[in-house]
């Protein structure tokens, strides 16, 4: 039940496709799709968010669903399922995907913004703050960043006060349904203020560390901060 299904994912697919594709410019590419909506772009610059922001950040184009970019899977399988919270802590700990979903949930709607230009608006993820596993793990004094790591060796950096933002969780569920696959299953980062690549998917560990660690693509050639409204794409 918990097994990657291509033909399940290729229906639903279609389906949200034919939804899709009444209200937009479809774009094929790699074999998959997307629908990128003038319609819903126009909406969003016209909005400003509470913290005075317009809505949209520079460059972007909104879609209408979060276009799956690759990487090297993990296992999905929420029975195998760990998660580290380790390093400067005084109280590090694993959890199993059951024990995960025992904390305190959160479920926010959230909007993400992809480097390559596209955004998706108000996805409803549920996950755990961080900010509450941080609190579990009794944070040492020298904790100053958060380095999330993902399956195959795939991390990615932030600061510890960026990563105790209310928003910044770890997500299982996408718009009410368990994370597909293609999106992290069981369980991915969800950084919604800084490009969607600081967000691991297929996360395997919380380590807060005392310096910063530039990860996957802050290593090769983006930008180690990457904050949408500021375009900062690049290194
Ligand atoms: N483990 C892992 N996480 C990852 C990546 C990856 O290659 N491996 N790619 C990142 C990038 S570049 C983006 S844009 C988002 C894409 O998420 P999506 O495929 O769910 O749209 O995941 C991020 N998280
Ligand atoms: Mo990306």
């Amino acid at each position: 039940m918990n097994r990657f299904n291509p033909e399940f994912e290729q229906a639903l697919a279609r389906r949200r496709f034919i939804q899709a594709a009444a209200g937009g410019t479809v774009i094929m590419a790699l074999g998959s799709f997307y629908v990128l909506s003038d319609d819903l772009t126009r909406e969003a610059k016209a909005q400003t968010r509470g913290d005075g922001r317009p809505r949209l950040p520079p460059g972007q184009r909104v879609i209408q669903a979060l276009k799956p970019m690759g990487g090297e899977p993990g296992d999905p399988s929420p029975g195998n399922y760990r998660l580290r919270v380790h390093g400067e802590v005084d109280a590090p700990f694993e959890l199993g995907f059951a024990e995960l979903l025992a904390l305190p949930q959160t479920e926010q709607a959230l909007d993400v913004h992809c480097v390559t230009t596209w955004s998706v608006l108000g996805a409803k993820w549920q996950g755990v703050r961080v900010a509450e596993l941080a609190e579990r793990a009794k944070l040492k004094k020298s904790a100053r960043y958060v380095i999330f790591e993902a399956a195959h060796g795939y991390t990615s950096n932030i600061s510890l006060r960026d990563a105790l933002k209310p928003t910044v969780m770890v997500a299982h569920r996408l718009n009410g349904a368990p994370l597909a696959r293609a999106h992290g299953a069981p369980v991915r980062a969800v950084v919604p203020e800084f490009y969607f690549w600081k967000s691991a998917k297929w996360l395997t560990g919380i380590r807060f560390s005392n310096h910063d660690e530039p990860g996957y693509w802050e290593t090769r050639g983006y930008s180690n901060h990457a904050d949408p409204w500021k375009e900062e794409r690049y290194a």
